[in-house]
This record gives structure tokens, sequence and C-alpha cells, in this order.
């Protein structure tokens, strides 16, 4: 079957749904029982999306591989992805670490583009695990990408994506120089904002 239609079936689209659920509910108990002990919001939005036909396409190319099922199956991790922002960087490690000390999960890669950003100045954390889906004929196994990332990681990361469609043109790129800049003032303020809550904590 052609990749197209490969991702349009409903058995497809309703495995990767449950994968998304799935990861979900584990970073919403995750949030229920660190803000039970934080005494505040750990995570402030979650969010899941099955990655679209386009999409794939573009990247197997760009990656120089065929735009088939299996190619796609065997080199593409974000397939199915899950989003949760934070406030605060020292939350995204003890989400990371819940979720990895998971026994039902099982950590295919995790990369951590907050200690070792990207050339861009992206920054984020992310972890792909296997998920176990429970169906009728037994269990399935649905490769799932979690980003963690907070606040200004994330609209920053939004911006830099609307720049990426429109790379050509002269003012994008000079928006990219300075984005690339606010990368560096957003780390700043991320590990200053830190500081400042730790301070106030110990008050
Ligand atoms: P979309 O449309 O968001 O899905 P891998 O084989 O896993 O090692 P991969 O998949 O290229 O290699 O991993 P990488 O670089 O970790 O990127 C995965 C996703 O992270 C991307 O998916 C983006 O969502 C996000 N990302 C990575 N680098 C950047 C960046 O420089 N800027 C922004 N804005 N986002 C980035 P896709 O498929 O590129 O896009």
């Amino acid at each position: 079957m052609d990749l197209k239609n490969y991702l349009q079936q409903e058995e497809f689209i309703v495995k990767c749904e449950c994968g998304i659920s799935l990861m979900d509910a584990k970073l919403q108990m995750i949030n229920a029982e660190l803000g039970m002990r934080c005494k505040r919001k750990v995570i402030h939005s979650f969010s899941g999306r099955i990655k679209s036909y386009d999409s794939i396409a573009a990247k197997l190319r760009l990656k120089g591989l065929d735009e088939t099922v299996e190619s796609m199956e065997q080199n593409l991790n974000d397939l199915v992805g899950v989003r949760a922002v934070c406030t605060y960087t020292d939350d995204l490690y003890q989400i990371a670490e819940m979720l990895c000390a998971q026994k039902d999960l099982r950590l295919i890669k995790e990369k951590d583009y907050i200690k070792a950003p990207k050339k861009s100045g992206y920054r984020s954390m992310h972890l792909i695990f296997w998920a176990p889906v429970s169906f009728r004929e037994g269990t399935q196994w649905i490769k799932v990408e979690v980003q963690l990332r907070t606040g200004a990681m994330d609209y920053w990361a939004g911006l830099d994506y609307q720049l990426q469609y429109k790379k050509e043109n002269r003012e994008a790129k000079n928006i990219g120089i300075e984005l690339k800049q606010y990368a560096n003032a957003i780390e700043q303020i991320d590990s200053k904002v830190l500081e400042l809550r730790k301070r106030i904590e110990a008050i």
C-alpha cells in the first residue's frame, strides 16, 4: 500500500490516537502528582498530533529516504507526538525522569536539546518511547515522541517553525539571525527565572 493511503487508514489513525491518549494520561498524572508536591501548576499545556502526510514525505525526502511505509516506520520517530509545556526547566527534567521510570514504557532515545541546543538555537527535551496500547488482538507498541519545553522555548520554536517556510526571503534571513540571538536571551531568562523561584521558595 502506498504511504498516503496507509496514513489515511482508520486502523492506523486509531492506533496513533491511542498512543497520544496513553501518553497524555501519563503526563496528566505526573502533573497532578508534581502539582501536589510543589504546590503550583507544573504543566501549563498539553498537545498531541499525528504527523501529516506532507510533513512525513518532506522529512523522508530531506533525509534522502524512500517515501514508503517501511521507510517511514524504520526511520521516523515523531509520527506520533505529544508536547508538554512548563514554566521551569527543572520541572522538565523531573517529568522526563518520572516518565523514564515507568515500567511499561520503553525508552528508545533521549535527546536533550536543552543542555545541547541545536545549531538553529532550538531547545527542548525529546524522549522517544515505545508505548503499549492494549487492543483486542493484543498489545500494540506505538512509537511516541514526547517534547518537553518551557513556555519561552515553545514560543521561540513556534516562530522558528513559521520562518522555515519563508527561508528564501531576504527579510526572513534577517529575522532568522535576530531570532537566533533571542534563543540565547531566552536561555538566560529561563535560568534566571528558575533561580528566582528557588530563592522565593527558600524564604
Ligand atoms: P514537525 O512538523 O514539528 O513534525 P531523529 O531521527 O529522531 O534523530 P529528527 O526526527 O530529525 O531525527 O529529530 P529532531 O531533530 O529531534 O526533530 C524532531 C522534531 O523536533 C521536529 O520535527 C520539530 O518538531 C522539532 N525541531 C527540531 N529541530 C527544530 C528546530 O531547529 N526548530 C524548530 N522550530 N523545531 C525543531 P519536524 O519533522 O522537523 O517537524
